[in-house]
């Protein structure tokens, strides 16, 4: 590893001290309540930087939608000896879905909201929850390391495929483009109450967010304290797990903040897809604990707040989807630039803490009891078995 990325990192490992300092837990172990650092929101932004609209990224060549019959999981169907899929799915960023498509989608998260778990994750108990729960178990060991955006690319992959073959979903994962919102992110259309997620936590509906650490009080501007989303398909919704580790039941919690718009707009994701190695990428793309400051990944996390704002439980929230889902468009938006250098390239730590170890195509994405271990490798190129999709 060259002293040009060694340095953050090592700083940030030890950022992470409290984190490093604790033993691998297991969701049966879990830890009543909030360690100091569980959280991505470690230190407050005190002022918004501008938001700017620098050159946008790429434009993706549309590859032709393929209406054929729902594509099974990682069957190896073999009708395209190039890819090994039989269907490419086409994932498409929210605002340019039709109602009826976004309608879809959210009902197809209601209906995995309404399917019992099938995982032993303690306290789950929708099928839902048990990507949650997936989530929080690993979250030390798929954060800061090489793996990371191979990990989260599977995770959404396995999150469509369920909501496919157990909601009947006929539709693709969507994305957001944050980017396009980052003037006024709350005006975002993710956030409407009849065709997105529902809107904004409330003041005052939930204030126990960071467990005994006291926050400041909330307001929509500073984005401190968050609330209940009282509206939209997930306002009844409860969550069986976090903030955090802890077994909890609670509501969906949010808690907009405008001041992390400088950190995803065009011009972020610009810089981070003009990154010449893998490596440099991934640093520039995942935030605070491997860079000193925020980046587009914590920086979406933080923008959204609550439930999106916690380390570990933000899959809690449906928008952490669609969230990681751009993520993942821009990593192959960076793969697509340069396929012959960069379709496999991968780098970094397979752990936080020693003996480090570098990962490779070989490493395996656990998905403990929601899919089977793939190795990197399996999903370095999303046009291929067991993917199958594509980003217009
Ligand atoms: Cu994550």
């Amino acid at each position: 590893m060259s002293d040009l990325v060694s340095g953050p990192l090592e700083s940030t490992l030890s950022s992470f001290s409290e984190i490093n300092l604790l033993p691998t837990q297991v969701l049966s172990n879990l830890h009543p309540t909030v360690t100091p650092g569980d959280e991505f929101r470690t230190h407050p932004i005190q002022s918004a930087g501008n938001t700017t609209t620098g050159e946008p990224v790429p434009v993706i060549t549309h590859k032709a939608y393929y209406h054929g019959p729902p594509h099974h999981g990682s069957a190896p169907l073999g009708h395209q000896p190039d890819n090994g899929c039989h269907i490419t799915w086409i994932r498409q960023e929210w605002r340019t879905l039709t109602n009826k498509q976004k309608h879809d989608y959210l009902n197809a998260v209601k209906c995995l909201q309404s399917k019992p778990a099938n995982t032993s994750f303690a306290a789950v108990r929708t099928h839902f929850d048990d990507f949650q729960a997936l989530h929080i178990n690993l979250t030390k060991s798929i954060h800061l390391v090489g793996h990371f955006l191979p990990w989260h690319r599977r995770f959404v992959q396995v999150y469509e495929t369920a909501l496919r073959e157990e909601c009947g979903y006929q539709g693709s994962q969507p994305y957001w483009d944050w980017s396009l919102d980052a003037d006024d992110i709350m005006a975002s259309p993710v956030f409407s109450p009849d065709t997105g997620f529902g809107g904004n936590g409330v003041d005052g509906t939930y204030t126990d967010l960071y467990g005994t650490d006291s926050s400041p009080p909330t307001n929509h501007t500073s984005g401190w304290g968050g609330g209940c989303v009282l509206d939209g398909p997930f306002s009844s919704y409860r969550l069986a797990l976090g903030p955090g580790q802890r077994i909890n039941d609670h509501c969906i919690v949010r808690n907009i903040n405008q001041t992390f718009s400088q950190f995803i707009t065009y011009a972020q994701v610009a810089n981070t897809t003009r990154q010449p190695t893998f490596e440099l990428f991934r640093i520039e793309l995942e935030g605070k604990g491997v860079t000193p400051t925020h980046k587009i990944h914590d920086g979406g996390h933080f923008a959204v707040g609550g439930e999106m704002g916690n380390l570990y439980s933000s899959p809690g929230d449906p928008l952490f989807f669609l969230h990681h889902g751009n993520l993942d468009r821009i990593w192959w938006e960076w793969q697509k630039a340069d396929f012959s250098n960069r379709l496999y390239q991968i780098s970094g730590r397979t752990s936080i803490n020693p003996p480090f170890v570098n990962v490779t195509l070989d490493f395996p994405m656990k998905m403990l009891e929601l899919a089977p271990d793939i190795p990197a490798r399996d999903v370095m190129d999303i046009r291929s078995i067991p993917l199958c999709y594509n980003y217009k």
